[in-house]
């Protein structure tokens, strides 16, 4: 498959129509000379990875498979990568037409509370990052119910437009955040729908957190009104009600 406009955006990218995981396959062909905002594109994985060793699906054919290379010269705040790809994310399908669309902090991108994109960032020992971004083009199997794709959102696109956007999105907002890093964080926080939600987030370690997520702050953790304020800086977030 040609990806003429990915090839304009990312600055290498090879293509494959099946892969066990574009982030393992960056991973795997790393090199000291690998440039920075090289992408890994597959049309379906095999083992396709989400956070903290679950799944995630990319049948033939059903959605956009993208890894990213950022080099660690560039990234001045690591916790702020997954929620820069967030809202790319939800500015390419925005501007693909996607009306209500909104970050769920952190790593996932939601249209009417169901899930259409979800964020894998792996820091590498050397500080450099892998970004992994998989995004539903087409409709998921029946057993995910809380996934949505774009086009149940009534939107057709090809793999490479998708992979495109989602590129330059990414590009435009790494770029900004380097020159007015609060301008962006706030960007961030108008698009999240976590905040003002009643939520329940349940802790990489164990344990759980109940309160109303007040605030992103300045390091990219959720604040969650318990009362007390306690941020948090990795969970899995379920939003209770409004
Ligand atoms: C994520 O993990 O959402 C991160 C997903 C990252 C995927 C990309 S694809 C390109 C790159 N290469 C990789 O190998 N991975 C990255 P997490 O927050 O843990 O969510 C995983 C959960 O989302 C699963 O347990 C399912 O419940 C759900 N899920 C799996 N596949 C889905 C899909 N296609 N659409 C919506 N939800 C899905």
């Amino acid at each position: 498959m040609q990806l003429p406009k990915s090839q304009q955006v990312f600055s290498a990218l090879s293509f494959h129509e099946r892969l066990d995981s574009t982030n393992l396959e960056l991973a795997r062909n790393l090199t000291t000379s690998t440039p920075h905002f090289s992408a890994v594109i597959a049309a379906s994985q095999t083992a396709g990875l989400g956070r903290l060793g679950r799944s995630w699906e990319s049948p033939v054919k059903s959605s956009l498979s993208l890894s990213v290379f950022l080099s660690g010269e560039t990234i001045v705040e690591p916790g702020w990568v997954t929620l820069l790809a967030a809202l790319a994310v939800k500015r390419a399908v925005s501007e693909l037409g996607v009306i209500g669309s909104g970050v769920k902090w952190p790593n996932d991108v939601l249209v009417s509370g169901k899930k259409i994109s979800g964020i894998l960032a792996q820091l590498l020992p050397q500080g450099d990052l892998i970004l992994g971004i998989g995004l539903n083009l087409t409709p998921q199997s029946s057993e995910l119910a809380m996934a949505t794709s774009l086009q149940e959102q009534g939107i057709a696109t090809d793999l490479d437009t998708a992979a495109a956007l989602v590129g330059k999105q990414l590009a435009g907002l790494l770029d900004a955040f380097a020159v007015d890093s609060a301008e962006v964080k706030s960007l961030f926080s108008q698009s999240c729908v976590t905040l003002g939600q009643q939520v329940r987030a349940e802790l990489p370690g164990g344990g759980e957190v109940l309160g109303l997520a007040s605030e992103i702050d300045s390091a990219g953790q959720l604040v969650i009104l318990t009362p007390e304020a306690i941020s948090l800086s990795a969970a899995d977030v379920w939003h209770l009600r409004n």
